[in-house]
């Protein structure tokens, strides 16, 4: 059956590979299942047809058959499920594998969106420079104690998993913020995770499209 996820016709990020099309790619490829992709305008994400995909109106989205769904952390269960190569056989791995995915998403990702949206959309507030400290902080701790966790491993509990997919996504997220160069481990542990070819393939996608959508028309 063919998949079908949507993506940024014009990805904000330039093709950093920062919206979250890229782990559904990312899960797709680990598991060596080929997808289509449907690009979505601004405008086109807010209609009915897209609604009805995302309630939220956000990318991205997957269609399989009769199946849609929505949520990244249910996307990437749902591929680590139904495939081999993202989640271990045995039962209990499994589910620690599956709670560093929600690890990822509810303890680890909060922090950075929030450094995010303080740099990005709080900037020009009068208070915004004193907040930013904290909020920091929040993110550092957090780092600070997944850096201690990891300690020399490759992996965050044992082979490479879903789990470690999510949270390379999420830290990937702090790249340019330098923050990753002070935990040297995780700055490692990242970098393991960009360099596995499934990373590679779909970075280049996503890339693809971006350059696609900068070319001047012919
Ligand atoms: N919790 C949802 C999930 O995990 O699927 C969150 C989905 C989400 O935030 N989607 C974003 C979206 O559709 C795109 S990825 N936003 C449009 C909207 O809400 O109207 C978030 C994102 C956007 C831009 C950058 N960037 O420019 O660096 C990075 C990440």
């Amino acid at each position: 059956m063919t998949i079908t996820i949507t993506a940024f016709e014009r990805s904000p990020d330039g093709g950093r590979g920062l919206a979250r099309d890229t782990r559904v790619r990312w899960a797709l490829e680990e598991v060596g299942q080929p997808y289509e992709v449907r690009l979505l305008s601004f405008r086109a994400m807010k209609e009915p047809a897209h609604l009805a995909l995302h309630p939220f109106g956000q990318i991205p989205t997957y269609e399989e058959g009769d199946l849609a769904l929505f949520e990244t952390g249910a996307i990437v269960l749902h591929v680590a499920q139904r495939h081999a190569g993202l989640l271990p056989d045995d039962a209990d791995a499994r589910a620690r594998a599956i709670a560093w995915m929600f690890a990822a998403l509810n303890t680890v990702e909060p922090p950075i969106l929030e450094l995010a949206n303080a740099r990005l959309l709080e900037s020009g507030e009068p208070w915004s420079e004193a907040r930013l400290p904290l909020v920091e902080d929040r993110v550092r701790h957090r780092l600070r104690q997944l850096a201690g966790r990891l300690d020399e491993a490759d992996w965050l509990d044992g082979g490479f998993s879903a789990g470690d997919l999510m949270m390379v996504s999420v830290l990937l997220r702090l790249k340019s913020s330098g923050m990753l160069g002070e935990y040297p481990n995780l700055a490692a542990y990242v970098a393991r995770g960009e360099a596995r070819p499934a990373y590679q393939r779909a970075f280049a996608a996503q890339l693809a499209v971006c350059a696609a959508s900068h070319r001047p028309a012919d």
